[in-house]
């Protein structure tokens, strides 16, 4: 999405952590292969984008991982996220515009403590997701990481999440915005509060309309340069994205997912991207996939009508 001074297009890194592991498998571990399948390299190549694609993080699959551990999956989701910061990082330092596909959310653990390491200024989050994903062990009813990322990178829950990439947090709660929120968990509705999250549900975008609230949330992080958007498919409404880890009635409509992503996209204020959550298992001939490259798309600059060259 960012525009160079000579009107050439910001390379563009794409790599792929086929994760299923920060809860029971599901199958959004073929998330990365759908949203290739769906191709995404050749319409980000259509746009303009210069485009290279690392292949995926070396994931072990959870019927061979130790599963006696107190955090489910916690020492090789540790692992995986650390080597994906570390690709991270390299991709941001190569000048190009890092892509991850997921995989459940808790690759972002490894993303965005990679992209925030790599950067030397403040890192902005915008997540896009029907959950917070900001419980920790300690308050999670299920225990899945795949619930946990955000506040991990907050800088809450266990220290081996908190400490992926460096130590510590990756980024600051106020600098963090939730989009498309619908279901919460009861203690972490607690530890959104204490944090200081800010938060734009479906109510805020019913009352408020989508347009106005995105536009708020971009005006709440301008104090920022750098912005990682981490889009979890689960954040549109199931009838549209039936093909998600964790699917939640009420979401947004096709149109308003798209307007999202084209008021994201002239504010020129996101950085790197997650695409999280597609199973195709669940889904219905690749739609959601399909759905996530259009998205990404309208992201990285497709419009309806463009400028004539
Ligand atoms: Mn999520």
């Amino acid at each position: 999405m960012s525009e160079g001074v000579d009107g050439t297009r910001q390379p563009v890194g794409i790599f792929g952590v086929p994760m299923d592991l920060g809860q029971g498998r599901r199958g959004v571990d073929m998330g990365p292969s759908a949203i290739r399948y769906a191709r995404l390299e050749a319409s980000l190549g259509d746009l303009g984008y210069n485009v290279t694609d690392f292949g995926n993080a070396a994931v072990p699959i959870p019927e061979i991982v130790e599963k006696k551990e107190e955090v489910r999956h916690l020492g090789v989701i540790r692992q995986v996220c650390e080597a994906v910061a570390e690709r991270a990082a390299a991709m941001v330092s190569e000048g190009l515009f890092p892509i991850f596909l997921g995989g459940d959310h808790s690759v972002a653990i490894g993303t965005v403590s990679g992209v925030a390491e790599a950067f030397d200024t403040r890192t902005g989050v915008i997540w896009l997701d029907a959950h917070a994903d900001f419980n920790t062990h300690e308050s999670s009813p299920s225990g899945n990481i795949h619930g946990m990322p955000l506040a991990a990178l907050a800088g809450r829950g266990h220290p081996d999440l908190v400490n992926i990439g460096r130590s510590g947090a990756s980024v600051r709660a106020e600098d963090v915005v939730i989009i498309g929120l619908r279901s919460v968990d009861q203690q972490e509705r607690e530890l959104l509060r204490e944090a200081g999250v800010r938060s734009y549900t479906m109510k805020e975008i019913d009352a408020y309309g989508v347009a106005q609230v995105v536009r708020r949330a971009i005006k709440d992080l301008s104090h920022l340069d750098r912005v990682h958007l981490s889009f979890d498919l689960d954040s549109v409404d199931p009838d549209v994205a039936p093909g998600v880890g964790t699917p939640v009635r009420g979401g947004l409509t096709y149109r308003e997912a798209h307007l999202v992503m084209e008021l994201i996209n002239e504010s020129g204020i996101v950085t790197s991207l997650d695409v999280v959550e597609v199973n195709p298992i669940l889904d219905e001939r690749n739609g959601t996939a399909e759905l996530a490259v259009e998205l990404v798309a309208s992201l990285m600059g497709r419009q309806i009508i463009g400028l004539p060259d």
